[in-house]
């Protein structure tokens, strides 16, 4: 792969909006990803392989927990923080925000609100530096965007809990330290367990043959009467609600995620159109690739700005499910139609592994199906805005 010359388009002169504090977060892990990232991420997705020797880094940006307390090891930032953080990372990979995101929103979170005062002082400090690693167990075989009927269940034996059933789908599932897993009990009501790696009866295979997402490693969760400690369930809170609260948390990390792989397939596309000569002049001097980079900016400009409003929202509480919905799915979908526009503007060169955009437009493709898909979060938007649910 080339050397990383990102240069971050900033239209709006949204910098002037940001604290010193974003502005101090944002390029500390901006330079982490150009220093540790770029330089390995291409041969990692190439060769299908997450690379852990980065956990460190991404704990040292404050990847893991940037919204948690420090007393727990995490890093007490607000969310335009933390978002910026995800837009820097998924700017290098979005495999590697997905792990960041996992870890974050989806282990930590629910820990830490959930949980109670010692599984929050067992858990969290580690999952902070990375020590430990975590996975989320929601999706099923036969449940993916429907979750509420999932069949993973657990049963009261007296002193423990026997939890039975399996995951799929589950991202830092092979290399995970601890899973928050979501069956349901006798009763049919969904909890949170962590399962512990070395449990017996608990596994992890990895999923493979991704062309998508392929520096993450993702796999299953099974759970063949698995005993699970009684002082492992959430207290905190039960229900479909439980997990889904997590999914808000994670999906707003995501509508800032995607804003960093679209900027990088932009700056790569203008860099390029402006170098590459075609008859006689750089590619840029056309009007069709004008209006290609000139639309990109437009999009990024707008994401840029719903996701920092909605950070805004975030930070006083106030964001709505589906006010995330709408921005997780509208980013999304801004980046992988500027990942595919922009490779374009590469012709062929666009398809190799010396730029970043086809990976970021493989990867989009998990991105926009995963945490809930495109078609999922219009349904929440129309539920929202008409009062009638139309998912079943
Ligand atoms: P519904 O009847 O709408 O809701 C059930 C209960 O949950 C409450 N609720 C929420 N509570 C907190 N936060 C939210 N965001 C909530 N949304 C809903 C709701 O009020 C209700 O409570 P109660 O007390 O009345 O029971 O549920 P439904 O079964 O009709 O489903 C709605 C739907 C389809 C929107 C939901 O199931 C959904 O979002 N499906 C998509 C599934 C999904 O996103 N899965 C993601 C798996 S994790 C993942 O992909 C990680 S990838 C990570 C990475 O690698 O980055
Ligand atoms: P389905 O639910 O079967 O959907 C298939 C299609 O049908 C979609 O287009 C969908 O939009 C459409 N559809 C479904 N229902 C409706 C409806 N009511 N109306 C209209 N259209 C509908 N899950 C976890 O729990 N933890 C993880 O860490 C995790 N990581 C992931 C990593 C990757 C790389 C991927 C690809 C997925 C991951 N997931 C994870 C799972 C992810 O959340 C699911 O794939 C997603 O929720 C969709 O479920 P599904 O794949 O079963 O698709």
């Amino acid at each position: 792969m080339r050397p990383d010359l990102f240069e971050a388009p900033d239209y709006y002169n949204l910098d002037d909006l940001f604290t010193e504090e974003h502005l101090l977060v944002r390029d500390a892990a901006r330079q982490w990803v150009k220093r540790d990232v770029s330089p390995i991420i291409e041969a990692y997705a190439q060769k299908a392989e997450f690379p852990k020797q980065i956990i460190v880094g991404l704990a040292e940006i404050g990847a893991f927990g940037p919204y948690i307390p420090e007393e727990y090891g995490g890093a007490g930032l607000d969310q335009i923080s933390y978002g910026l953080i995800m837009q820097e990372i998924e700017r290098g990979d979005s495999g590697v925000r997905s792990t960041a995101s996992v870890q974050s929103s989806l282990v930590m979170y629910p820990i830490f609100t959930y949980g109670n005062e010692e599984q929050r002082k067992k858990y969290l400090p580690k999952l902070a530096t990375g020590e430990w690693m975590g996975s989320f167990g929601l999706t099923e075989p036969n449940h993916g965007s429907n979750p509420s009927g999932m069949e993973t269940k657990f049963k009261d034996m007296g002193d423990h809990y026997l939890l039975n059933g399996a995951k799929l789908w589950i991202s830092n599932s092979p290399f995970c330290d601890i899973a928050v897993v979501w069956a349901k009990n006798e009763a049919g009501r969904i909890h949170g367990l962590i399962v512990e790696r070395g449990m017996e009866g608990f596994s992890t295979p990895e999923t493979h043959n991704k062309w998508s997402l392929r520096a993450s490693a993702t796999g299953e969760l099974i759970f063949d009467n698995v005993k699970v400690p009684k002082e492992n369930l959430l207290p905190g809170k039960n229900g479909l609600g439980a997990p889904l609260g997590c999914l808000d948390s994670a999906r707003y990390g995501i509508a800032w995620g995607a804003i960093g792989a679209a900027m990088d397939c932009y700056d790569t596309a203008l860099r390029y159109a402006k170098e590459r000569i075609q008859f006689g002049k750089p590619i840029a001097a056309f009007q069709l690739q004008q209006k290609k980079l000139a639309e990109m900016i437009t999009e990024i400009t707008k994401a840029q700005l719903l996701a920092f409003r909605l950070g805004q929202l975030k930070n006083e509480g106030k964001a709505s499910t589906a006010q995330i919905s709408m921005a997780k799915r509208n980013n999304v979908d801004m980046a992988i139609k500027i990942a595919r526009e922009a490779r374009q503007i590469l012709g062929g060169m666009g398809i190799t592994g010396e730029y970043s955009i086809m990976r970021h437009m493989m990867n989009l493709e998990s991105v926009i199906t995963y945490e809930g898909t495109h078609d999922i979060h219009l349904l929440i938007t129309g539920s929202d805005i008409t009062g009638i649910p139309a998912f079943q």
